[in-house]
């Protein structure tokens, strides 16, 4: 029954996110079943052909996969009965378990141990979505766990979005998640510190944006081989000396003072960068600077 077209699905969360998951299998044709603590909230996926589980009990035995999104990993213990105090080991979850919540690494391994324990199969995710894009190729959704779990049900989560499979620790989906945040406001700190200097001088934010986005999307191509240059532990400056950069960067320091700017964030990157070339690193391209932050 698994990985069909109509492959039962149980969402236990019915929040923003639960409602567009749940919503996303409905109109995928999945016999969808739901469960709330707050039961109201069920109503417009009832409308829309969901069933709505008298108990959470009901709703966990409904159907072989049951997708799992709740605010936090806590909410997820409480609700689950997993708070620390060992269940009655006498009452399996004899289902699939997907958690789709956000939270830790070591959350998510202790969560794919405790799942074990009930009996229940493990499947950690991240949703790096908003719910308006759930049930559509740009909802990216990755998973980690054991690959078989992923495979058995992989036609299932395809109607969440453009799913994937990262390796067998169950803690890799979380990695991802807060390693793509980093990303994420990393680039819009940037942003917002260009367009600080910028408005200073008259330019508006609307104007300074294109201009921006072209840098960001230059800088991205560069990631692959940069990349390389990490695994290789290799930094030739092919492009230009960590020297150069840092010259660049009290660049940026004197004018963000001169404008009135807050320089916090460009004497961060150039302490980061001094202490590479105080390292020797001088010569060496910016990757060079992944040392600083941890990797040997
Ligand atoms: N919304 C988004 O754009 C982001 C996108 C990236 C991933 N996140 C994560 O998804 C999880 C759920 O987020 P959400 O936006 O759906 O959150 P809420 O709308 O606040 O819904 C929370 C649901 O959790 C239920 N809940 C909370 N605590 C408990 C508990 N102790 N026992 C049982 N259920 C609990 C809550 O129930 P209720 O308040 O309706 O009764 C909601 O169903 C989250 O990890 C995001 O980081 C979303």
């Amino acid at each position: 029954m698994n990985n069909t077209p109509h492959a039962p699905v149980t969402v236990i969360g019915l929040g923003l996110m639960g409602q567009a998951l749940a919503g996303a299998f409905l109109k995928a044709g999945h016999p969808t079943t739901v469960w709330n603590r707050t039961p109201a909230k069920a109503a417009p996926l009832v409308a829309a052909g969901a069933r709505s589980a008298p108990t959470l009990g009901d709703a966990l035995a409904a159907s072989p996969l049951t997708i799992v999104c709740l605010t936090d990993y806590d909410a997820v213990y409480e609700l689950l009965g997993a708070n620390g105090v060992e269940p009655d080991p006498t009452t399996p979850i004899d289902t699939t378990l997907i958690n789709l919540t956000s939270g830790s690494a070591g959350q998510a391994r202790e969560a794919a141990e405790w799942a074990e324990r009930r009996g229940a199969r493990y499947l950690d995710g991240a949703i790096m979505a908003i719910p308006s894009g759930i049930g559509t190729a740009e909802a990216v959704i990755l998973h980690s766990g054991p690959e078989q779990v992923f495979a058995d049900h992989a036609s299932t989560l395809g109607a969440l979005g453009t799913i994937t499979h990262l390796g067998a620790d169950p803690g890799l989906a979380s990695l991802y998640d807060v390693a793509g945040l980093a990303m994420m406001w990393s680039v819009l700190n940037a942003w917002l510190q260009g367009t600080a200097l910028l408005a200073k001088a008259g330019v508006d934010a609307v104007t300074y944006a294109p201009f921006a986005r072209q840098i960001a999307a230059g800088v991205a191509d560069w990631l692959p081989g940069y990349a390389e240059q990490i695994d290789k532990g290799s930094f030739p400056a092919e492009v230009a000396a960590l020297e150069t950069d840092a010259r660049a960067m009290e660049h940026l320091i004197e004018e963000s003072e001169a404008m009135g700017v807050n320089a916090e964030l460009p004497r961060l990157i150039k302490a980061m960068a001094d202490r590479a070339i105080a390292a020797g690193h001088g010569g060496e391209q910016y990757p060079v600077l992944i040392e600083e932050f941890g990797k040997p």
